[in-house]
């Protein structure tokens, strides 16, 4: 059993819903127990600035899944999500599903980076992990508490609970 943790993003649509729907269909993994849950969060975009506002969450599961079969599973939701893939990096998005850490795993494969390449330099995703998992040291050996305190939270508040 594995503890892995989901960065789930949205600025296209309903942000709120899209997130609340796809904390759901996370449930619903087969293999795959959600087991806490961050606050939903307000977040300035990182990137292209011509672009809505974000919400942002992160989410702990215990799963007996390999990383790329959680990766299928989260990446079916997106779709379901009516995801369209396109090439604009940091561009607007209903919704965005991204495997932070997958225990203490490193992967660099073509499919999977984990930890997640922005994981560092994300507010968003700091701050959210921070309050379900405060006392989370890194692979690299790096406390989120140290992280959380170094990074400029930039607007981040919490919009309401998720659970
Ligand atoms: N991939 C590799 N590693 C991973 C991983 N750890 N988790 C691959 C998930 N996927 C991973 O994904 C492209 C490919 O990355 C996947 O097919 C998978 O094989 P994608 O979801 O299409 O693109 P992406 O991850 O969204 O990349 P992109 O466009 O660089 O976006 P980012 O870096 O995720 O940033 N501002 C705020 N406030 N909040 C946000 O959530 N998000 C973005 C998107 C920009 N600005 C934001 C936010
Ligand atoms: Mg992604």
């Amino acid at each position: 059993m594995i503890t892995a943790y989901i960065g789930l993003g949205s600025n296209l649509g309903n942000p709120e819903e899209q997130i609340r729907d796809a904390v759901k269909q996370i449930e619903k993994i087969d293999d795959c127990a959600l087991t806490a849950i961050s606050s939903l969060y307000f977040s300035k975009p990182m990137g292209p600035q011509d672009q809505p506002d974000y919400m942002n969450a992160v989410a702990e599961v215990q799963t007996e899944l390999s990383a790329i079969k959680l990766l299928d599973a989260l990446q079916r939701i997106e779709n379901s999500a009516g995801r369209v893939r396109k090439d604009n990096r940091w561009g607007p998005r209903v919704l965005d599903l991204d495997i932070l850490l997958y225990g203490e795993s490193t992967i660099n494969t073509e499919r999977l980076i984990v930890p997640h390449y922005g994981l560092k330099e994300r507010e968003f995703v700091l701050i959210p992990l921070y309050e379900i998992i405060p006392s989370l040291i890194l692979p690299s050996g790096e406390s989120i508490a140290m992280l959380c305190n170094n990074i400029d939270a930039n607007g981040l508040k919490i919009h309401s609970k998720l659970r």
